[in-house]
């Protein structure tokens, strides 16, 4: 077989999930948001289905890890849960079974040939330190993240050596302070703006701890990994061109630049200036972060932003919101993942590579996500019981394809991670898109390999297609 696309050497070809997505809450002590979002209102959730069991990692990521293996994957990012992990938040007490756990989970790691990357916060804060201290509106939260960071490297960081402080801390913001996707809900622009400050403090306080102790002789890293929804302005007029801007300085660059280069966009910061709603924060904690910026990035990508000049009526009655300044736009013809609602645009690949390449200083950076989720692919299974998911193999090729052209222009990519290597749980979409390279029979926790693992073991054997 001729290869058309070469990647570089020792490329990541890999896979992510996170804890609470895949493990289920067995023998854990203490509920993450999510957990008790779905005990007291279950119908929130697709077909009424939580994160209980999820795809059972907690008791079998034996097997589980053996069949990603079997996929040809060379590395595997899941999270460590705060709520498994910690028995108490305060002082960082473990709890012994968490401890085991996540051991067991990395040493299978390597045994299989697996690098682990290890995330620190997937969306599952304590409800406990909500309820006490408002989560992360509250500067406490943000040190009891990093005592809870700081057992995460001293337990596991002998054989840990990436490590990522947040996954998508933008979707905390979004999810549960303006837009009531996650629990509780909030809309509250004032404080979604506090809390995009705070978890910008909170990773870069992290990162401050990981140094400190020393991890980085030993050859450690340590990044985040972000959501880059890339603005694309309806036309090139500058109305359309300023709101895409301030899209751009409130969805991505409010983490990327505070992540890569230690401080916060300014076209971000005068517009909360003269809206009178900028953060709380001190000079010492500028400080921290401009001085602990990551080593590398993780990007998710999945989808493209695409913004035009305000045209609605802003609705004042919520308060301050980034809508503001901005529509969203529908450009017509775009390409659409059905199920999931989101646009295909795989040319954005590129266009984030390059950004990369010549604004953020060429950072080490992978695809730390990118997939499709599709509903109902029972309907695509052959006769020999296969899910034949070609649209899956053809979504990433296209994808593929732009990344690669990015890092043939020279953008520092040193890996390709899809979400997700068995299918997992999605938060309130529950179970209805599939996403995994393994599929996952619910009923019975069969887990049977796609078209797509097959594929993909034969991209990562030959180190592209
Ligand atoms: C990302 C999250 C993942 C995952 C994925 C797919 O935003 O990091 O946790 O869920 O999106 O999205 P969804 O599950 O909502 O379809």
């Amino acid at each position: 077989m001729s290869i058309k696309y070469k990647f570089p050497e020792n490329f990541w070809w890999g896979s992510a999930t996170s804890g609470p997505q895949s493990e289920g809450r067995f023998n854990k002590k203490h509920d993450s948001v999510f957990d008790h979002w779905f005990d007291i209102e279950p119908e929130a959730f697709f077909n009424g289905v939580g994160p209980n069991v999820a795809s059972n990692f907690y008791n079998s990521h034996k097997e589980d890890l053996k069949l990603i293996k079997e996929i040809g994957l060379n590395s595997f990012r899941t999270s460590i849960q705060w709520t498994r992990l910690i028995k108490d938040f305060e002082t960082g007490e473990v709890d012994e079974d968490g401890v085991r756990f996540y051991n067991e989970v990395i040493d299978e790691c390597i045994e299989n040939d697996l690098l682990p990357v290890m995330n620190l916060h997937h969306f599952d804060l304590p409800v406990e330190l909500y309820d006490k201290y408002g989560g992360w509106e509250s500067k406490h939260v943000v040190d009891l993240f990093v005592i809870f960071a700081r057992k995460c490297f001293e337990l596991f960081g002998d054989r840990v050596k990436h490590w990522t402080t947040f996954n998508e801390p933008m979707v905390i913001v979004e999810g549960e302070y303006l837009y009531q996707f996650h629990y509780p809900k909030i809309v509250d622009g004032r404080k979604a703006v506090q809390v995009m400050f705070n978890l910008n403090l909170a990773s870069a306080k992290v990162i401050e701890a990981y140094k400190e102790m020393g991890f980085h002789k030993e050859g450690g890293q340590i990044g985040i990994v972000l959501n880059l929804t890339p603005a694309y302005p309806r036309s090139n007029n500058d109305e359309d061109t300023m709101a895409s801007n301030i899209a751009d300085s409130y969805f991505n660059t409010s983490f990327l630049e505070p992540a890569v280069k230690g401080n916060f966009p300014k076209i971000l910061l005068d517009i909360l200036e003269q809206d009178g709603v900028i953060w709380q924060a001190t000079e010492k904690e500028l400080e921290i972060i401009k001085n602990n910026t990551v080593d590398f990035l993780g990007v998710n990508y999945y989808q493209p932003r695409r913004v035009k000049a305000k045209e609605s009526e802003f609705d004042e009655s919520k308060g301050w919101m980034p809508d503001k300044y901005f529509d969203n736009y529908e450009m017509p013809g775009r390409r659409m993942n059905p199920y999931r609602g989101w646009e295909i645009y795989p040319q954005c690949m590129y266009d984030i590579a390059i950004n990369l390449r010549d604004n953020y200083d060429n950072i080490p950076w992978y695809i730390s996500e990118n997939g499709m989720g599709v509903e109902g692919e029972e309907k695509y299974i052959n006769e020999y019981g296969i899910i034949e998911d070609d649209y899956r193999i053809d979504f990433y090729k296209e994808h593929l394809e732009y990344l690669h052209k990015g890092i043939s222009e020279g953008s520092n990519c040193f890996g390709y991670h899809t979400w997700t290597p068995i299918d997992c749980w999605s938060w309130s979409n529950a179970y209805k898109n599939r996403y995994g390279f393994i599929a996952v029979d619910l009923a019975t926790q069969k887990k049977t390999i796609k078209k797509s693992g097959r594929w993909i073991k034969e991209v990562a054997q030959n180190n592209g297609f």
